[in-house]
């Protein structure tokens, strides 16, 4: 080999080696925690910056509230109608970040009203919501939706970057075989979310228990999952102090879109007792139960929590 070929070489080594070092900077923590106490990371720090360029850039939306922004970032300045306020979670299931699972962003949308500031129209049930909808970055980049005439997906080709319609019209299916949940907190739920679990545990032919366990740990890919193959994810509450329910899914961002979705196609979303989409939001990063899913398992959860 020539000099100037070995030299060539070494070149793009300490290049590829730079790239290398540049990509994995990307990941870990930027340092500090967002408002609801969750460390946050580089990446999610980076969605946040890119959904609020994009979404000011659009000129339709008047405020937005991120997971990663403690107050509504207002947004109505220069041409568009403003018409909207927006709800998102630019990254969710970061904790998948770093070992590279699959992560999603979630995004609510509901009328401004003409407020302003506008950030307040999003405080309200999720029955104000006029679209919702979630895009995941798994083995395919998937975008579902609705705006209130049922669920559609579509999958990214990465040929043209178009968004092609593949899953028109979703509906999930009535009853499952499969449920989500983080079992590691099973110590602390409702006595009716133990029973419940249990119950989905125990072998029954007749009713097609036992249900298979799958937990990402993303919850745009479980409720994916869910919505296509039936069945139920749940993020309930701790209920150590009964008097005080500690849930950590947020409202606006996570359980309303995602309830939004799952109704449009079929299924159905609780909190054990109420319906998630009847919960008015007072709080831009409240916290709430979610059990959603196949209607059937819905349903069953429910009677579980009345026991
Ligand atoms: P982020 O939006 O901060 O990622 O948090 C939400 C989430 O990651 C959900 O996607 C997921 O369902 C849940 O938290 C996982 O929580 P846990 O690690 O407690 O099981």
């Amino acid at each position: 080999m020539t000099l100037e070929a070995h030299l060539a070489e070494q070149q793009t080594l300490l290049a590829s080696r730079e790239q290398a070092r540049a990509m994995r900077d990307q990941l870990g923590y930027a340092g500090g925690t967002n408002l609801t106490g969750d460390q946050v990371k580089k990446l999610d720090v980076w969605g946040h910056e890119i959904m609020t360029a994009a979404l000011r850039k659009t000129g339709a939306c008047a405020a937005l509230v991120s997971e990663e922004a403690p107050e509504p970032i207002e947004m109505a300045e220069g041409e568009g109608p403003h018409a909207l306020v927006v709800a998102c979670d630019p990254v969710d299931g970061s904790s998948n970040l770093d070992v590279n699972g699959t992560v999603g962003t979630i995004f609510s949308l509901r009328p401004s009203k003409g407020m302003d500031p506008a950030g307040p129209a999003a405080l309200g049930p999720g029955t104000e919501q006029v679209a919702a909808g979630y895009v995941m970055y798994g083995p395919a980049t998937s975008l579902v939706y609705t705006a209130g005439h049922g669920t559609h997906g579509f999958t990214l080709d990465h040929a043209t970057g178009q968004f092609l319609l593949t899953h028109p019209n979703i509906r999930v299916p009535k009853k499952g075989k499969i449920y989500g949940i983080n079992e590691g907190n099973f110590s602390t739920w409702h006595p009716g979310q133990r029973a419940f679990v249990e119950h989905l545990r125990t072998p029954d032919k007749a009713t097609g228990r036992p249900y298979s366990l799958r937990y990402s740990g993303a919850m745009v890919a479980d409720v994916h999952r869910t919505l296509l193959e039936g069945g139920i994810f749940m993020y309930p509450a701790d209920m150590r102090d009964p008097a005080k329910p500690k849930a950590k899914l947020r409202l606006l961002y996570e359980a309303a879109p995602m309830s939004m979705v799952a109704e449009q196609a079929g299924g159905r979303s609780t909190t054990g007792t109420e319906r998630v989409l009847d919960i008015k939001a007072t709080e831009y990063h409240q916290r709430v139960s979610i059990l959603v899913g196949s209607p059937d398992d819905v349903a069953l959860v429910e009677e579980f929590y009345r026991r």
